[in-house]
């Protein structure tokens, strides 16, 4: 699973990959700093089972490990070749999912610059920007595509879907919005256009710099968005990292652990206002929103002993993997490992210590053996 960071120019996007990930991309008040993706690790919030079934492992808050990119700043018409163009949106194609990092502040103009910004255009933009993306790729093949379907050698769904898998949208998404728009051989522009819409990646909206006064103002100009401060989210985690301060991502508030600076301290009571205010600096929010809400997943354990809960070598709960839901427990086998898929046999639900088959569906927070 992969989250993708999107946004126009400066918007923050680099820096809400470092605070997810604790990662050390370049970040500046300069459009395109950004320019090849940057990768990271971020975390999504879980309850872990080790409290629920009395093994040690944690205090129940566990993180389980996403993929992040960040990529290059969008401007609008980038899918024509306007600022950085199409390659990032390239580098996008793997994402299953975006947050798309608004600045709320309204302080910088569709490309970056310093100058008067529009928040709420700036979501349509990014949602245009893709969605001619994507109809650009069908469109490439469509002449092509529609005699196949006009001749019944592949069904319109099939034709499209093929088109759009590198892209990880939905079959069932395409299929039903295929169904639903009756699109055929006769099908044209706009009819793809409302197509894309309908299949195209969740998009999660974040209001960032909510630490600025004028993003606060903006707030509801963003019905829905994610209240965000990545600046704070980042200083936290650095300060928590050296030991500084109290913090576990996603916490609404974090304990001072060491005397510090007069400045530092202050800066600190700053983002404590803002977390105040917001429930918190809205990054690991956006995440796990990102993760539960948008894309449906669920976290499943894979252990070795059904009673220790552990694997082999006495870990407790080592694995915990982000799963889509419906996920069976070949589903779970294969992940793994493709081996351990390949020799599945059964599987034992270690809550209830009841053999299951390879097509028991997954609940959150499983704890499961696999039989090989
Ligand atoms: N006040 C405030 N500033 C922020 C916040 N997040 C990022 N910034 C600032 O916004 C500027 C741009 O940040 P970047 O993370 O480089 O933005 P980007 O979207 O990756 O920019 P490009 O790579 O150029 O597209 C920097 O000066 C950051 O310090 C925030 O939450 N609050
Ligand atoms: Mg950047």
């Amino acid at each position: 699973m992969k989250i993708g960071v999107v946004g126009k120019p400066s918007s923050g996007k680099s820096t809400f990959l470092n605070a997810a990930c604790l990662t050390d991309a370049e970040m500046a008040a300069y459009p395109f700093t950004t320019i090849r993706p940057n990768l990271g690790t971020a975390a999504v919030r879980a309850k872990c089972p080790c409290v629920e079934l009395g093994v040690k492992h944690c205090n129940g808050k566990r993180l389980v490990p996403i993929a992040m990119v960040d990529v290059a700043g969008l401007v609008p018409g980038a899918h024509e070749g306007k600022g950085m163009g199409n390659q990032f949106l390239s580098d996008l194609a793997d994402a299953d999912v975006l947050i798309h990092v608004v600045d709320a502040s309204g302080k910088s103009d569709a490309e970056g610059n310093p100058g008067k910004g529009s928040p709420a255009a700036d979501v349509k933009f990014l949602e245009e920007e893709i969605d001619y993306w994507m109809l650009g790729l069908l469109m490439k093949n469509w002449e092509r595509l529609k005699r196949k379907i006009e001749m019944k050698a592949v069904k319109a769904h099939e034709a499209i879907y093929g088109q759009l898998s590198g892209l990880k949208v939905s079959e069932e998404q395409v299929k039903k919005a295929v169904r639903e728009l009756g699109i055929s051989h006769r099908s044209g522009r706009e009819e793809l256009l409302e197509l894309v819409r309908r299949v195209r990646k969740p998009i999660a909206v974040v209001a960032n710099k909510i630490d600025l006064p004028e993003a606060e103002a903006n707030l509801d100009k963003l019905p829905g968005a994610i209240p965000c401060s990545a600046e704070a989210e980042l200083a936290l985690r650095k300060a928590a990292e050296k030991g500084l301060i109290a913090y576990t991502p996603g916490d609404s508030s974090f304990t001072v652990k060491a005397k510090l600076p007069e400045k530092q301290e202050k800066a600190l009571e700053v983002i404590r206002g803002v977390m105040e205010r917001h429930g918190g600096t809205g990054v690991q929010q956006a995440v796990d929103y990102a993760a539960y809400k948008l894309l449906g997943l669920i976290v499943v354990y894979p252990v070795e002993d059904e009673n220790k809960l552990t694997d082999k070598k006495g870990n407790v709960l080592p694995d915990a993997y982000l799963m889509p839901k419906g996920s069976t427990a070949l589903d779970l086998a294969y992940r793994v490992h493709t081996d351990i898929g390949d020799k599945f046999i059964g599987a034992i639900n270690a809550r209830t210590k009841k053999r299951v088959g390879k097509g028991y569906i997954l609940k959150d927070g499983d704890v499961i053996r696999i039989l090989v």
